[in-house]
């Protein structure tokens, strides 16, 4: 069978929504021409809470996929949920859309239309003259619950099926972000292939001997060097385990750094002015361009003095250009210049807090009995407040022996 594997449209993304729009139904269309089923790695939506608009635009987008000719159909499902199509589009849910576990998310409004099959730590088996592919799928979670996850969920392939694991996580070797991030090897034996979502770069590898594929995502999102590459999917031939990356049109992306060692701010605007000529002249349609200022500036000038406005305006009409000068300036707090490094790119916001609550909890002494992603969905869901706060308090304090502070009304 042929398998399209795509992943991270992130339909509703707002600083590109039409790109994100526009990527996605390049990708459904093409991947439903050229397959026979398709596997969808997580982040359909960019929001866990999409607006009424961007869930009619997805359910726009997956009529029409869901419409097309599959010549391969789903005859098994072995998750809690109900499936309303035997239509071979099965999709997980990722970090964007994941809620706390139990509650509906946006990507079971797609399942409940019979658009696709929310694979979200279950198995489906695909069937196709005779040859089976079996999907198991596991929704994109906090990254430190994931390999005990994996152990309780414990998915093993089918007997005489093609075996596709489904994921959405950080991978180590790809993403070293923490000790909780796991590892290739760490992934669980016997599948035939290997795809994940979440990390928005094409990535090609081997887990185990069998392939392991990321395709990306098809929307530009976090401007990092990785994505400069063009945007896509695979095409997966079970038969002869070869794959295709297929290319679709996308909004390029260009990372131009400039060292200013030494410069003065105008000899700093040439040189930036001439690295964006030089890309805005290759003819693509209105990249984004991202300007990277390193290195000390001449003396006696400040980073403010460099004033580069005038030069991104004057190419606002076929390029969209950004200059990043933190490269030059001054030491920020730990955290603020982690997130505007390069390496932090790719984890969400969510993440990045859930880790640093984590770190300041274990510095104070305290333990706690409840995973902090869990404690951090409760705190921040808006419910009930007083209730969690309360929970929250008590795991945290019971084994530092303070007294739980009284609440105040
Ligand atoms: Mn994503």
């Amino acid at each position: 069978m042929r398998i399209a594997i795509l992943s991270d449209f992130h339909i509703g993304y707002d600083r590109f929504r039409e790109d994100a729009h526009r990527q996605a139904e390049e990708a459904l269309e093409l991947a439903s021409q050229s397959a026979d089923m398709m596997v969808i790695a997580g982040d359909i939506f960019d929001y866990r809470h999409p607006k009424p608009e961007v869930t009619v635009e997805a359910l726009s987008l997956f009529k029409k996929t869901a419409a097309g000719r599959f010549s391969a159909k789903v005859i098994d499902f072995d998750g809690r949920g109900k499936i309303y199509t035997d239509v071979p589009i099965i999709a997980i849910p990722g970090t964007h859309e994941r809620r706390t576990d139990g509650e509906i998310d946006s990507i079971d409004v797609l399942n409940l239309a019979g658009y696709l099959i929310n694979a979200n730590q279950a198995r489906a088996v695909v069937e196709k003259d005779g040859e089976k592919v079996a999907v198991y799928g596991v929704g994109g979670i906090a990254e430190e619950r994931f390999k005990e996850t994996l152990e309780k969920l414990d998915p093993k392939p089918v007997e005489g099926a093609f075996n596709v694991l489904l994921f959405h996580q950080s991978v180590y070797e790809f993403l070293p972000f923490g000790e909780n991030v796991i590892r290739l090897e760490e992934l669980p034996e016997g599948f035939d292939l290997y795809v994940d979502g979440h990390i928005h770069s094409r990535v090609e590898a081997k887990c185990h001997g069998k392939n392991f594929l990321i395709p990306g995502s098809t929307v530009l999102t976090q401007l990092k060097d990785g994505e400069q590459e063009e945007k896509g999917f695979f095409i997966y031939d079970t038969k002869t385990n070869e794959y295709t990356f297929r290319k679709i049109n996308s909004r390029r992306f260009f990372v131009a750094k400039v060292n200013v060692e030494g410069l003065s701010p105008s000899e700093i605007g040439s040189e930036v002015e001439g690295k964006i000529a030089k890309i805005a002249a290759e003819g693509h349609d209105k990249p984004i361009i991202r300007v990277i200022l390193e290195g000390k500036i001449k003396d006696g000038f400040r980073s403010m003095d460099i004033g580069l406005k005038d030069i991104s305006d004057s190419y606002s009409k076929n390029a969209i250009v950004e200059i990043t000068k933190s490269g030059i300036e001054g030491k920020d707090s730990k955290e603020a210049e982690d997130l505007r490094n390069g390496m932090l790119e790719n984890i969400s916001i969510r993440d990045y807090g859930v880790g640093i609550f984590l770190e300041k909890v274990k510095d104070k002494g305290y333990s706690l009995d409840i995973g902090p992603s869990l404690l951090f969905d409760l705190l921040s869901s808006g419910e009930k407040k007083e209730i969690v706060i309360k929970k929250a308090l008590e795991s945290i304090l019971a084994d530092s022996g303070e007294a739980l502070p009284v609440a105040s009304r």
